[in-house]
């Protein structure tokens, strides 16, 4: 009699024969229970019953009930679009495609390049779109849509170079700096009135005003431009500086040195060696007055340059006042002059401008 009793109680115990009692419930079928991926059944085998194949399941992938789209994130694991996917945590994220791709709560809206001209800026985005601000009286804050792999903001004009090659301008064309040659080009750089790039084969041609030889470059073979007022400046492959231009003020004076960066300003000219910066030409304000230290960008303005150190901090030198010369304290990746302000990039892409901004130029989108 005893053992009977003994079955009866056994089996009629919900502890050795039903399952045991769980806060959620296993309601989908697929034995699993609740948000997380947990087996409801001894041993995995979750087609138990009528159904039962025998097989035990524990070697299956275990599925997130909560998985809607099957990416592998359930909503409740952070999956911001379980419709989609293509969207979730472990996704990369792609720019301004107005989607949250890696649902870290934002769209990324990041730009690769920045160009300060004298009164309006424009920045290469990440999509290949260029965004431009400030002075639009020229239209040279107006660019054309496309996809574009470099911008040169100029006086009154922008340029850009097409992910084709070709170059595209747009704003003033009184004396012809937003005709350019056509081409295929590597590089480019605007001035106040004119415009240079650099061919395939590295040699340099210009459009615009020629009034002090500002577009007449001489002939080399070059890997870096860039162009002030009147005056512009390559780099050689050995770092080698060449200028052309009006010189009246030493800014297309160069010494033979070895040069990691060079950009030019209005009428001054200033220059990377070895982290190291040097300006030569008008130094009126003192844009020309760099300070000692170990810098990694510099860009050349109207009467103010700036330089950023090792760590990105922004240090600025000569005129100073529409604060142009007063930088923000946020780290930067690069920097761009302009006529009375300066941009700057920070390292998630994000525009950082300082100094005048009564025509907006200091008001990135
Ligand atoms: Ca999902
Ligand atoms: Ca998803
Ligand atoms: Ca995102
Ligand atoms: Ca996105």
């Amino acid at each position: 009699m005893s053992i009977p009793l003994l079955l009866f109680a056994a089996c009629s115990s919900p502890v050795s024969l039903d399952p045991p009692a769980l806060p959620e419930p296993e309601d989908d079928g697929d034995g699993w229970r609740g948000v997380l991926a947990r087996p409801v059944l001894p041993g995995g085998d979750s087609d138990t019953g009528a159904g039962d194949d025998g097989v035990d399941d524990t070697s299956e992938p275990a599925p997130d009930p909560d998985d809607a789209d099957g990416d592998g994130w359930g909503a409740s694991g952070g999956d911001c679009d379980d419709d989609d996917d293509a969207v979730n945590p472990g996704a990369e994220e792609v720019g301004w495609n107005g989607i949250d791709d890696d649902c870290d709560g934002a769209d990324l809206e990041d730009h690769l390049a920045i160009d300060v001209g004298s009164l309006h800026a424009c920045a290469l985005r990440s999509d290949g779109a260029v965004a431009c601000w400030g002075d639009d009286s020229s239209g040279q804050a107006s660019p054309p849509s496309g996809a574009f792999v470099a911008v040169a903001a100029g006086g009154a004009h922008t340029c850009a170079l097409t992910s084709a090659g070709a170059i595209e301008c747009w704003g003033g064309d009184t004396v012809g700096q937003s005709s350019p040659p056509a081409g295929e080009w590597a590089a480019l750089a605007s001035g106040l009135y004119f415009s240079c790039a650099l061919s395939l084969d590295g040699s340099a041609t210009c459009w615009g005003l020629d009034d002090h030889g500002q577009s007449s470059p001489p002939s080399g073979s070059f890997v870096a431009l860039t162009a002030g007022s009147a005056h512009a400046c390559a780099l050689d492959a050995d770092g080698r500086a060449t200028c052309w231009g009006s010189g009246s003020w030493g800014e297309t004076e160069t010494d033979g040195s070895a040069w990691d960066a060079l950009d030019a300003g209005t009428q001054h000219t200033c220059g990377l060696a070895g982290g190291t910066a040097r300006c030569w030409g008008n130094d009126g304000e003192g844009e020309s007055s760099a300070p000692a230290g170990t810098w990694s960008a510099i860009a050349a303005g109207g009467e103010h340059s700036c330089a950023l150190d090792e760590a990105g901090a922004a240090t600025c030198w000569g005129d100073d006042a529409f604060q142009q010369a007063t930088p923000s304290a946020r780290a930067l990746d690069a920097l761009s002059a302009g006529l009375r302000n300066t941009c700057g990039l920070d390292a998630s892409g994000g525009i950082v401008c300082w100094g005048d901004d009564t025509l907006g130029q200091s008001s990135p989108p």
